[in-house]
């Protein structure tokens, strides 16, 4: 199936399954809550992209400058991301590896990678969540920030350019994953910021969505501190916390 021109198209793909390749060569929005594309899904344009559920038989790639969403679903083989694009993996499967080339950026907040996550030319992955079983593998002038506590290498860049990191990822995840580096690519390993609640690295509106959806409340102390947003903790959500979640406004590690 395939798309030409310079439309804008909407594909919205809920049940039933396509059993061939899905192409889209405009400015698309795709969407995917269930159903399945029997082989690869190639996108060529600016497009925005949200996979919720649904399977994708072979490979999912973006060539253009697009955003793109996945928050569950299964992959069967690999996630490729190329020029600029922004990619956000906060669920699913994904049975082979995650590379980013060409600036493209590439946030990891949960779901599970069967292979490797791969950086190539100026782009840039964050760890913070989820299930890795492959090797972290940064190449030529990129990097792999891990987000997270207690690892087995000091915080900042890791100068091996080999070895096994363990420690907790930021939204609590264990991590004991194998590392290469290669070409100038490095791994910087940095703590998380107590105000960012989603992990991916920035301070911001959807941070302060988490907090507002806990104001004034008084059950914190039961409800895991309310997902952190009580910092004290003291047991409420008030103004302390919206001044100290205030003082962190737009902190960003993210390059
Ligand atoms: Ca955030
Ligand atoms: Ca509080
Ligand atoms: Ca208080």
């Amino acid at each position: 199936m395939r798309t030409n021109g310079n439309l804008t198209t909407v594909f919205l793909v809920a049940d039933g399954s396509i059993g061939e390749d899905l192409l889209s060569y405009g400015d698309s929005i795709f969407i995917q809550s269930g159903g399945g594309i029997g082989r690869d899904i190639k996108i060529y344009n600016n497009s925005n992209i949200s996979i919720s559920d649904g399977a994708i038989g072979r490979d999912f790639l973006t060539y253009n400058s697009s955003r793109i969403k996945i928050s569950g679903g299964t992959i069967y083989r690999s996630v490729v991301s190329s020029n600029t694009s922004y990619l956000k993996i906060a669920g699913g499967s994904k049975l082979r590896s995650i590379s980013g080339y060409n600036e493209s950026q590439t946030i990891l907040t949960g779901g599970s990678t069967a292979e490797n996550i791969i950086t190539n030319d100026y782009s840039y992955a964050l760890l913070s969540g989820g299930f890795v079983d492959g090797i972290l593998n940064p190449k030529h002038n990129s990097q792999i920030t891990v987000y997270g506590s207690g690892f087995n290498y000091p915080l900042g860049s890791i100068a091996d350019v080999s070895g096994t990191l363990t420690g907790t990822l930021a939204n609590g995840d264990p991590l004991n994953v194998d590392f290469t580096r290669e070409g100038n690519g490095a791994i910087l390993l940095t703590n998380p910021n107590i105000a960012d609640f989603d992990y991916d690295g920035i301070v911001n509106f959807a941070d302060f969505v988490v907090l507002a959806s806990y104001w004034q409340n008084t059950d914190c102390a039961i409800l895991n501190n309310c997902e952190g947003v009580d910092f004290g903790p003291d047991g409420d959500v008030d103004l302390d916390d919206l001044k100290q979640f205030a003082s962190n406004w737009l902190d960003n590690i993210t390059p």
